[in-house]
């Protein structure tokens, strides 16, 4: 469903800006910033703080929010990468969000969204993403080749989302370097608190491996750190959490 929406918007955008012209808005952004460097070393587990105001499973999270003030908050307390969701409908979020918070942090930013065609990567980085997300279980293999290498191109960096083990094979076959396990089902919104150990033993121990969704607790985080991940992913309980301003109250 949110896919189906998501191509609705993007044939509008396309007769907007045509796709010639928004690869040329991409390729005359400066260098983008590396998400794959801002995990070394890689001794520390890193966090990517999300800026998200709502979301399908949850409904309103922090929708009077302030995306600026929020990831310099995450920046100045050590975010390693900053997550903007861009996804107008379902998460609230916002292109114009990407776009100030990546002139806001010296820390790459990435698109949150739902990457199913190459118009959205020249768009992200016609934004300024350094980096975008591709969720495997919406793509298919070539899609995901297509989108990865479009990327790679502009020098963007990739997270590829996988949630089940044979997603794992095909991000890795992929080329992915940097794959996010999200433990939360796409269409139940279900957790799945095993799927994290059972798809890291899949993955080369080489790449970036970023545990995603439902980290609520620092106990969450402390067991989470113990599985040979590299990153965490964490959208709600930051949003919602007292030190943010624009939560909502209680
Ligand atoms: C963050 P949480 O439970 O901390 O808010 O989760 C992130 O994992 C989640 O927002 C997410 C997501 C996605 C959102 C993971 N994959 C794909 C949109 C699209």
């Amino acid at each position: 469903r949110i896919v189906a929406q998501t191509l609705k918007d993007l044939e509008q955008r396309k007769q907007e800006i045509p796709l010639e012209e928004m690869r040329r808005l991409a390729m005359a952004q400066a260098q983008p910033r590396d998400m794959l460097e801002a995990f070394e070393p890689r001794s520390r587990v890193k966090l990517i703080a999300e800026v998200k105001r709502a979301s399908p499973s949850k409904g309103l999270l922090a929708p009077n929010l302030d995306p600026v003030e929020t990831a310099q908050i995450y920046e100045a307390n050590g975010a390693a990468v900053i997550s903007v969701l861009t996804e107008p409908h379902f998460f609230l979020g916002s292109p114009t969000f990407l776009t100030a918070i990546k002139g806001a942090v010296s820390v790459p930013v990435l698109r949150k969204d739902f990457i199913v065609d190459e118009y959205q990567v020249y768009e992200a980085r016609s934004w300024g993403a350094d980096a975008i997300l591709l969720i495997c279980a919406i793509l298919d293999d070539e899609q995901l080749h297509h989108l990865h290498a479009v990327a790679n191109q502009l020098r963007m960096r990739c997270l590829v989302e996988v949630h089940s083990k044979e997603e794992a094979q095909r991000a890795v076959a992929a080329g992915a370097v940097i794959i996010g396990v999200n433990s939360r089902d796409l269409v139940t919104f279900q957790m799945n608190p095993y799927l994290l150990r059972d798809i890291r033993q899949l993955l080369p121990n080489d790449c970036v491996v970023i545990a995603e969704s439902g980290i609520h607790t620092a106990a969450d985080a402390r067991r989470i750190a113990r599985s040979n991940v590299q990153g965490m992913l964490v959208g709600e309980s930051l949003v919602v959490s007292n030190d943010i301003p624009g939560q909502i109250q209680t």
